[in-house]
C-alpha cells in the first residue's frame, strides 16, 4: 500500500477504499484558530458532550491577534474558558501560527488530524493524514464522530535529483500548481515520494503540504522517514516517531518534477498558479516584502532570511516585515541572528498570521507585495487594487533588498549555507493544559459572542430569485472577506452577514434580504481558499437556500451541505448563460426527487427548463434534510 491508504485502511470506520466511495475516518487529533474556533465551539458546545473524545484537541489562538477593540479579547477568553471546560489544549496569541506550532509540538506520524483551517495539510509534512474542514466538522470530530470524504485518488508525485542554485521548497509545490492550477487536485490526495524527497527536511515538506490546499488537494503527505526522525528528535519527541513508507509506488495518477531543474518561480496577482519563472518578470518595483505565514515561517526559513540580510539594507522607501511562525522560532532566532533582520530596517511582527489575512500590513493603494505566503486573491491583503505576488523567501527578500523582484543569484551571488541547530529550544509552559475535571469551569462570554440561529429545514417546492451571479474561481475571500475590519466578527453572524460578498458586489447582503429566499449562480470551483464555514453560514443568514454553479471546492462544498444549503451543479454548462441576476428560478419537487434518486430541473419563469445535478452521498441527504449537521445531531441525540 502507499502511506496514504495504510493511515485510512487503520482509521476507517466505514466504506470502502474504492476511489469514489464515501469513507468515514476516525480523527486522532483536531485544531482550530480563533477564527473558526468561536463558533466551533459553540456548535460542540450545542451537542452537550462533556469532553472532547479525541485523543488530542488543541485550540489556537493565531488569526485576529489585533486587539483595536474589544470583540477579538473577547474571542480569546472565551476560547481559553471553554478549552478549559471541555478539555482542549489552548494556544493563546504570541504562540504562533497554529499549523507551525502544530508541526512543532503535536502532530504525530500516522495518525490523522482534522483542522477547521484550510492549510491542516501542512502537517502531512511529518506524515500526518491531515484533512481542512469546517468548523462543524472539527467540532463533530471532538464529539467523537468520524470525519466523512469522498475516497480521493490519490496521485504520486516522484520527486527526482535534487534542488540546485536557489531554487527552494517552495518551488516545488509552486511548480506543482503551475501544473495543475487551482483546480486540479480535487479529489486527490498528492502523495510524495522518489529519492528527492530524502533531500527535503520536515519544514520544507511541510511548506510543500501546506500549498497543497491551493490545489484544491484533499490532503498532501511525506512519508515518515529517518529525515522525519531527526526533526522529532530535536523537538524531544522521538517516542512519536514511526516508520512510514510507501510499500510500492502504486498511485492512480503519477506524476515527476525534477528538482535539479526548478529554479526560482513565483505566482503574479491574483491566483497562486499564475506562476512565472522570477527571471521572466525581474524588474517589477516592490513597494512591500513579507516574510512568514504557515507556508515559509520555520526556523529555518528565518536563519535563511537573517543570513541573507546580514550587512544589507531593504531597499528605500520599501516595507519589509518578517514573522517568525512561533515562540520556538522567535526565541531560537532572537539568540541567533534576530539581529542581523532589525538592522536591515525591517520591522518584525508577532508569530501569527499577520498580513496574510489581511491583520495589518495592507499595503499602499495599488502596491505592490511580494509574500511568502500562499494566497494572493484580490483584496486579501486589505488593500483592493493591491498586487500580491507569491514566491519562496530567497525570492522575496532578493526584492527586498533590490527593490524589484530579482534574480536572488544576481542580487546575492552564491546561497550561503544555513547551519541548523543540533535541538529547538523547548518550552510548552506558554500552553494552558486543562484541568482533569472542567466541569467547574465557567464560560466567559463577551458581548461580541452571539448565539447561532436555528434554521429551518428546505422545501419541497421553492421560488427564489437569482440573488448574485458570479464567474469561475470564487473564492472564500470573495464570499465572505477576512481582514482586520471584519475578522472580529467571526462570532457573531449577524454582523458578519453584512459583509457577504460585500467586495464582489457591496448591495448584495440588501438584495438577499429584500429577497427573502434566494439563490446564488457559479461557475467552476466555486468556493476554492479558506475553510471558513461563514462562507456559508452567512448566505444562509441572508436566505439563500441553493447554490447552482458548474463545480464546488470540496470544503466548501461539505460546508453548505452542512448548514442546510443545496448544491447543485448544472445538467448542461451551457445553460449558465441563461440564468439572469435579478430573475427568479421555480424548483417543484425537490426534495422527493432527491431522496428517490431522480433527474432534478427547475424552471426559469419564462418556462425553460434547466437541468441539474446533485451528487449527494446518503448521509448528505439526511443533513440537508434535517436543514443542518447541527440539527440532525440534535434530532439523532434526541432519539
Ligand atoms: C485563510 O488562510 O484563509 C484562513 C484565514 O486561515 C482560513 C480560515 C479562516 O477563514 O478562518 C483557512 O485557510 O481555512
Ligand atoms: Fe494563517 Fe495565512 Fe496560514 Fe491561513 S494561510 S493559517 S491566515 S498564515
Amino acid at each position: 500500500m502507499n502511506i496514504s491508504q495504510k493511515i485510512i485502511s487503520q482509521h476507517i470506520v466505514s466504506g470502502s477504499l474504492k476511489e469514489g466511495s464515501e469513507i468515514a475516518l476516525r480523527i486522532d487529533q483536531t485544531l482550530t484558530q480563533d477564527a473558526t474556533g468561536t463558533l466551533a465551539y459553540l456548535q460542540f458546545e450545542a451537542m452537550g458532550i462533556s469532553q472532547v473524545k479525541t485523543q488530542l484537541s488543541v485550540s489556537y489562538v493565531d488569526h485576529n491577534t489585533l486587539q483595536s477593540g474589544f470583540e477579538n479579547a473577547d474571542d480569546h477568553k472565551f476560547l481559553q474558558t471553554i478549552a478549559s471546560k471541555y478539555g482542549l489544549v489552548f494556544s493563546p496569541a504570541g504562540n504562533g501560527i497554529c499549523h507551525q506550532v502544530h508541526l512543532e509540538r503535536f502532530a504525530v506520524p500516522g495518525k490523522t488530524l482534522l483542522g477547521a483551517d484550510s492549510h491542516t495539510p501542512t502537517a502531512g509534512g511529518m506524515g500526518m493524514l491531515a484533512f481542512g474542514a469546517g468548523g462543524l466538522d472539527a467540532a463533530c470530530a471532538m464529539a467523537g464522530e468520524s470525519f466523512f470524504i469522498t475516497m480521493p485518488k490519490i496521485v504520486g508525485v516522484h520527486l527526482k535529483g535534487r534542488l540546485k542554485g536557489w531554487a527552494s521548497a517552495k518551488d516545488i509545490i509552486l511548480e506543482l500548481l503551475r501544473i495543475k492550477t487551482v483546480a486540479g487536485g480535487r479529489g486527490r490526495i498528492f502523495e510524495f515520494f522518489g529519492e528527492g524527497i530524502k533531500t527535503l527536511s520536515v519544514p520544507e515538506r511541510a511548506s510543500i503540504t501546506n500549498m497543497g490546499a491551493e490545489l484544491g488537494a484533499t490532503t498532501s503527505i511525506f512519508p515518515s522517514d529517518e529525515i522525519t526522525r531527526d526533526f522529532l528528535d530535536k523537538q524531544g519527541r522521538s517516542a512519536d516517531w514511526i516508520e512510514l513508507l510507501a510499500d510500492n509506488a502504486d498511485y492512480d495518477e503519477e506524476l515527476e518534477i525534477d528538482l535539479s531543474a526548478l529554479e526560482p518561480l513565483i505566482a503574479l496577482p491574483h491566483s497562486p498558479d499564475n506562476v512565472r519563472k522570477v527571471k521572466e518578470v525581474k524588474g517589477i518595483k516592490v513597494d512591500q516584502v513579507c516574510v512568514g505565514s504557515c507556508t515559509n515561517s520555520s526556523l529555518a526559513d528565518m536563519l535563511l532570511s537573517a543570513a541573507l540580510l546580514k550587512g544589507r539594507k531593504a531597499a528605500d522607501g520599501l516595507s519589509l516585515v518578517i514573522s517568525p511562525g512561533s515562540r520556538q522560532v522567535l526565541i531560537m532566532l532572537s539568540e541567533l541572528a534576530l539581529a542581523d533582520i532589525v538592522k536591515s530596517g525591517a520591522r518584525i511582527l508577532e508569530c501569527a498570521c499577520g498580513p496574510c489575512i489581511g491583520m495589518g500590513q495592507s499595503p499602499k493603494s495599488a502596491g505592490i507585495s511580494v509574500r511568502t505566503f500562499n494566497r494572493s486573491f484580490e483584496g486579501r491583503s486589505g488593500t483592493k487594487d493591491a498586487r500580491v505576488y507569491l514566491c519562496s523567501p530567497e525570492a522575496a527578500l532578493a526584492a527586498a533588498v533590490s527593490g524589484e523582484i530579482s534574480d536572488p543569484a544576481e542580487v546575492f551571488g552564491d546561497k550561503p549555507k544555513i547551519e541548523m541547530p543540533k535541538k529547538f529550544f523547548i518550552d510548552d509552559s506558554c500552553f494552558h493544559y486543562p484541568p482533569k475535571d472542567g466541569s467547574g469551569v465557567e464560560i466567559i462570554r463577551g458581548p461580541n459572542i452571539k448565539a447561532l440561529p436555528e434554521f429551518k429545514a428546505l422545501e419541497n417546492t421553492l421560488r427564489l430569485k437569482i440573488v448574485l451571479t458570479v464567474g469561475d474561481n470564487i473564492t472564500t475571500d470573495h464570499i465572505l472577506p477576512a481582514g482586520a475590519k471584519v475578522l472580529p466578527y467571526r462570532s457573531n453572524l449577524p454582523k458578519i452577514s453584512e459583509f457577504t460578498f460585500e467586495r464582489v458586489d457591496k448591495d448584495f447582503a440588501k438584495r438577499a434580504i429584500e429577497a427573502g429566499q434566494g439563490m446564488i449562480v457559479g461557475g467552476a470551483n466555486y468556493g476554492q481558499g479558506s475553510s471558513r464555514e461563514h462562507a456559508a453560514l452567512a448566505p444562509r443568514f441572508l436566505g439563500i437556500r441553493i447554490v447552482l454553479v458548474k463545480s464546488f471546492a470540496r470544503i466548501h462544498l461539505a460546508n453548505l451541505i452542512n448548514f442546510g444549503i443545496l448544491p447543485l451543479t448544472f445538467g448542461d454548462e451551457r445553460d449558465y448563460l441563461e440564468l439572469k441576476q435579478g430573475s427568479e428560478m421555480i424548483f417543484e419537487d425537490i426534495l422527493s426527487a432527491i431522496e428517490s434518486g431522480k433527474d432534478l430541473s427547475a424552471k426559469t419563469v419564462g418556462g425553460k427548463a434547466i437541468k441539474l445535478k446533485y451528487d449527494l452521498t446518503p448521509r448528505q441527504k439526511e443533513i440537508l434534510f434535517a436543514g443542518g449537521l447541527l440539527n440532525l445531531i440534535k434530532k439523532e441525540n434526541r432519539n
